[in-house]
């Protein structure tokens, strides 16, 4: 196990003292160090892993140093563009240090989303010819030190991407000292359960990336429920409202759910412009906006800084609603159910999940198939 201190106080030693990125799980100890140790100003947690590598190329053109993106490997597919087509050798030839948490290790058992993911993540990184060393649990503080050097030595010498991938468990553990606690009424898990309580038999849900389809899951369960009704979307980070659109365009008679989070929203907020230009009287849009990435770590999004309604009212979206408390949810079910149009409902909620959280034990395949067949059972069109 690695030294978080160590490994921090080693790349600022190597002047790497810029850092942008999306958070992971396997990195949360690093993230909460850079955010309490960073200067704000060099410490960007951008909407998406792409985004993250093109600010580090402005923080590279400005000061021709070395930033740090950093990334869970479910990220790489947000910045094989900008990283093959900007920064890649044969391009720009824009040298960088990239920090990738390994989900789904071959060998290490974790969810279904990250098999794949996991078994080609080196293999995708020989592909791209993007240099990289792994550091592994076993190594000391200063093999990691020495993995530091070697990596931010070839990046600048050959002017080239070079990559740490990270183990499960290598980082000791830090929490920050930063506060970000909201003082409000609902957490996530409160706010899913009075929504799915007020759904009529034929809606379907969306559930977004994270904790959300997990507790959306758990309820159906402890409520004797069929999964049938729910789209999980383990993979695909912010993508959950365009195939809850996906299905809304086709389905005229049928409301569907999005079930989306603040830092889902914001990774791939153009897909809000595009749904606010679409004839679409069946599309529900509800943003569960705890101002964090709560799934992986509790970092901070700029949900809280943002004003999502304004933003999806300018994007054409035609009605907008907002809650904070169950009260306040309840009345607006009422509201959205009746209305002709596309519905943008932000409830603000406390960041914060159980730690006895179950995961689902179907499988991605299977919950398919099931909602599909609900789908067409239930289709009256
Ligand atoms: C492309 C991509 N990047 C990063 C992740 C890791 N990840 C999973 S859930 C999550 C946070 C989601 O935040 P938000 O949408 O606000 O929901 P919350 O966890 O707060 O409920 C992240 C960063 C991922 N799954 N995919």
């Amino acid at each position: 196990m690695i030294n978080t201190k160590f490994f921090f106080k080693s790349l600022v030693k190597n002047d790497i003292n810029f850092f942008s990125g999306v958070p992971d799980s396997l990195l949360k100890n690093i993230c909460a160090y850079i955010s309490d140790h960073a200067d704000s100003k060099n410490h960007i947690i951008a909407a998406n892993e792409g985004n993250a590598l093109a600010i580090g190329i402005g923080y590279y053109l400005a000061t021709g140093k070395l930033p740090l993106i950093y990334m869970q490997n479910s990220g790489l597919g947000n910045i094989v563009n900008p990283l093959l087509s900007l920064s890649d050798p044969e391009v720009y030839s824009i040298p960088m240090l990239l920090m990738i948490g390994w989900r789904g290790q071959p060998g290490i058992k974790d969810e279904p989303q990250h098999k794949k993911q996991g078994r080609v993540t080196i293999e995708m990184l020989e592909t791209m010819e993007v240099p990289y060393q792994i550091l592994s649990t076993d190594k000391t503080d200063e093999q990691a030190d020495e993995i530091i050097k070697t990596a931010t030595n070839e990046a600048l010498n050959n002017n080239v991407p070079y990559a740490i991938v990270v183990q499960k468990d290598t980082f000791s553990k830090y929490t920050t000292k930063i506060d970000h606690y909201a003082n409000y009424e609902l957490f996530r898990e409160d706010a899913i359960k009075t929504i799915v309580k007020n759904l009529d038999n034929k809606d379907i849900i969306i559930s977004t990336t994270g904790v959300a389809s997990r507790e959306l899951f758990e309820y159906r369960e402890e409520t004797n429920k069929s999964h049938n009704k729910d789209f999980l979307t383990v993979g695909g980070m912010g993508h959950a409202n365009q195939i809850a659109m996906g299905i809304a365009l086709q389905k005229p008679s049928r409301r569907v759910f999005c079930l989306d989070g603040d830092g889902a929203a914001l990774m791939h907020m153009g897909s809000i412009a595009i749904n606010g230009n679409l004839q679409c009287n069946n599309f529900r849009h509800i943003v569960l906006n705890n101002g964090a990435h709560d799934s992986v770590g509790g970092q901070s999004t700029v949900g809280f800084n943002i004003d999502f309604q304004n933003i999806a009212k300018a994007s054409g979206y035609d009605l907008i609603l907002h809650a904070k408390t169950n009260k306040e949810i309840i009345q607006s079910m009422e509201v959205l159910k009746k209305f002709d149009g596309k519905v943008f409902f932000e409830i603000k909620v406390k960041k914060g999940f159980r730690k006895d959280l179950g995961r689902p034990n179907t499988t991605p395949k299977k919950n398919k198939e099931d909602l599909m067949k609900f789908i067409r059972e239930n289709d009256y069109e």
